[in-house]
């Protein structure tokens, strides 16, 4: 890779840690084992930070930087504290939508000040059922007048619970009309007949909350209206391949924490006089968690690159995704092997907590089920 590509992820990765040490690993294992509501106050602090709106132009307020830089950003705070990273990605899922597909209104009307902190957005498209088949959206927008009025339920939103402005996926239709398309709106929380609540004991990640949104006979302005309507599959599919991207680079932090702690115990375990067998068996588990890392991270980055280079990047967002989390996977259960009994107590060890939030890795942004056909469509169309 090209020097000064390396030497940027180099200093990014040195902002992230300083605001890491301060900010993060203070509060985190705590946050982690407390009760579920939204982090308000780091999340604050991760947007005025820069990272909240890393790669939106600084006329929006944003940095301005390439994919390359932001995914740069999440995997180092999820090697950290993974609920962290994410919660840095879930803004940019939300925001992309509206960056790409909104119009100059509504962009500066929102963009600023989500970059800024002040705004939580959330990408609102999963129903009960709609998660794989995302285009079976059952709320619906109808028009009636100058407005929308929006009835329905959506579920697994993340960050859903808090936010002010919900990127909504949903059909639009005029009254009696039923075979519309998916389409996209913008609404905003505080808006009559919109709730939402906290989803409860979630297996990991649990500092960056998921949400269940109910709307009923939610009152919008049709300009908020995001693209041209019936796009929205198309422009929500856009949206995840690029988030896609970055649960790859979730998934590669965890795994880089998770043999970073492998190779610590080691050392520990082999000061203390470990019998040789054993640390000939640690060694060679730590060797195929130190590859799967390294094609991780490079599947990744490629992703991003090509993403950059504006060239297509479908495929290579889906390989990424499924590939680095499955590595993840790998690596966090190889983690408590070596680990063993200090591995599952979460009072010794982050293993116990990396291993929980790995999973959903596997399962967000669309399952690896789901990148798999991505996959193969690519080649068999
Ligand atoms: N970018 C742009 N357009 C895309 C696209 C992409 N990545 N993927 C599909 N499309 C377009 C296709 O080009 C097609 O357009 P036309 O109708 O004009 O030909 C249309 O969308 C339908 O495509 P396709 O037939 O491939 O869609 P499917 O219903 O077969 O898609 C999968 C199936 C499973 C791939 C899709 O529904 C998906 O990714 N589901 C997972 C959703 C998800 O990730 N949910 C989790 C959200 S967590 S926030």
């Amino acid at each position: 890779m090209a020097d000064n590509i390396e030497k940027r992820q180099q200093e990014i990765r040195a902002r992230v840690k300083a605001f890491a040490e301060k900010e993060v690993l203070p509060i985190c294992r705590d946050l982690d084992r407390g009760e579920e509501s939204f982090p308000l106050d780091l999340y604050r602090k991760l947007c005025r930070a820069g990272f909240g709106g890393y790669s939106m132009p600084g006329e929006y307020g944003g940095g301005g930087f390439s994919n390359l830089e932001f995914i740069t950003v999440i995997e180092e705070l999820t090697y950290y504290d993974p609920p962290t990273g994410l919660m840095c990605a879930i803004p940019e899922l939300a925001t992309y939508p509206l960056f790409t597909f909104g119009n100059e209104e509504q962009k500066k009307k929102y963009v600023p000040k989500i970059v800024a902190g002040e705004i939580i957005p959330s990408f609102v498209l999963t129903e009960r059922n709609a998660g794989s088949d995302a285009a079976n959206q059952q709320t619906t927008a109808l028009i009636q007048g100058d407005h929308f009025v929006i009835n329905g339920e959506k579920i697994f939103i993340m960050h859903g619970d808090a936010c002010d402005l919900a990127v909504l996926f949903c059909r639009i239709a005029q009254e009696g009309e039923t075979r519309t398309k998916v389409s996209c709106i913008l609404v905003e929380a505080d808006t009559p007949g919109f709730s939402a609540r906290t989803l409860q004991h979630k297996m990991g990640m649990r500092l960056a909350t998921t949400g269940m949104i109910t709307l009923k006979d939610v009152k919008v302005p049709l300009e908020n209206q995001l693209g041209v309507a019936g796009k929205g599959f198309k422009m929500a599919m856009k949206t995840l391949d690029g988030a896609r991207i970055g649960v790859g680079a979730q998934a590669t932090g965890i795994s880089r924490r998770a043999l970073d702690e492998s190779v610590k115990f080691y050392r520990r375990r082999a000061a203390a006089g470990a019998p040789a067998e054993k640390l000939y068996e640690m060694k060679r588990i730590i060797g195929e968690m130190a590859t799967q890392t390294e094609a991780a991270r490079l599947i990744t980055y490629k992703a991003a690159m090509r993403q950059d280079a504006g060239e297509p990047y479908t495929l290579e967002a889906a390989q990424a995704k499924m590939f680095a989390t499955e590595a993840a996977n790998f690596c966090v259960d190889r983690a408590l092997e070596i680990q063993s009994g200090w591995g599952l107590m979460g009072e010794f060890s982050v293993v116990e907590q990396l291993y929980r939030d790995q999973r959903i890795t596997e399962i967000y942004e669309g399952t690896n089920e789901v990148q798999r056909l991505v996959i193969a469509n690519s080649y068999l169309r």
